[in-house]
């Protein structure tokens, strides 16, 4: 908890005011998740903590610590998009700022924006979380917050289906990593 400590007060120094709320409020949600469905409350908040640990550099620098975590495994439109690259970004971060060495942990940083097609509890808890903490303000939030109370794989399919919703609604690309997690889920659910 000494280490979770420095780690708020470097995202204080690194993020705006508004992400570093989001963040804490992700970390807070996290843990929550964990108690509710049986999982590791602190790995859940560390991974909450770090998500969007480098959410705010620029592209070149992302794409300098997505290659050292990554090699050239990520997808090129990954690659090139800070929105989508920035988790995978924040592994380097939690790896070499903080020495985190948890594969778990670090998948569910990397794997917070656009899912993976098997996502273990952790991971899902990091990428509900990063819809339902209580600074979030968009419709159907109300919805997610209750569905994430009953059922965690609702709760990641919804997740998806609002995000893709917003990109329809916005005349913006989906990343086509995104529909194939998706169905992925929708499989998994049986
Ligand atoms: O970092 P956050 O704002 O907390 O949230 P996030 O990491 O889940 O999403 C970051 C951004 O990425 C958000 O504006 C939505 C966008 N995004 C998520 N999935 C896709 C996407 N953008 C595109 N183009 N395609 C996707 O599939
Ligand atoms: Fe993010
Ligand atoms: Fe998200
Ligand atoms: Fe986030």
């Amino acid at each position: 908890t000494e280490l979770k400590e420095k780690i708020k007060g470097d995202l204080q120094q690194s993020l705006t005011g508004h992400r570093y709320t989001h963040v804490l409020g992700v970390a807070a949600a996290a843990r929550q998740l964990a108690v509710r469905y049986g999982s590791d409350a602190d790995k859940a908040e560390m991974a909450g903590l770090l998500h969007d640990a480098a959410k705010q550099k620029r592209l070149e620098e992302m794409q300098a610590l997505a290659l050292r975590a990554f090699g050239d495994s990520l997808d090129p439109v990954i690659m090139q998009t800070g929105s989508l690259l920035h988790g995978y970004a924040a592994v380097t971060v939690a790896k070499e700022q903080y020495g985190i060495d948890d594969a778990d942990v670090l998948a569910a940083i990397a794997h917070h924006t656009t899912g993976a097609p098997h996502m273990s509890q952790l991971e899902k808890i990091i990428f509900v979380a990063d819809y339902i903490e209580a600074g979030r303000d968009f419709d159907g939030v109300d919805h997610l917050r209750a569905l994430a109370k009953e059922d965690l794989d609702k709760t990641v399919l919804a997740g998806y289906d609002s995000t893709i919703t917003h990109l329809l609604e916005q005349d913006k690309t989906i990343f086509v990593g995104t529909v194939v997690n998706r169905n992925a889920q929708i499989l998994s659910m049986g």
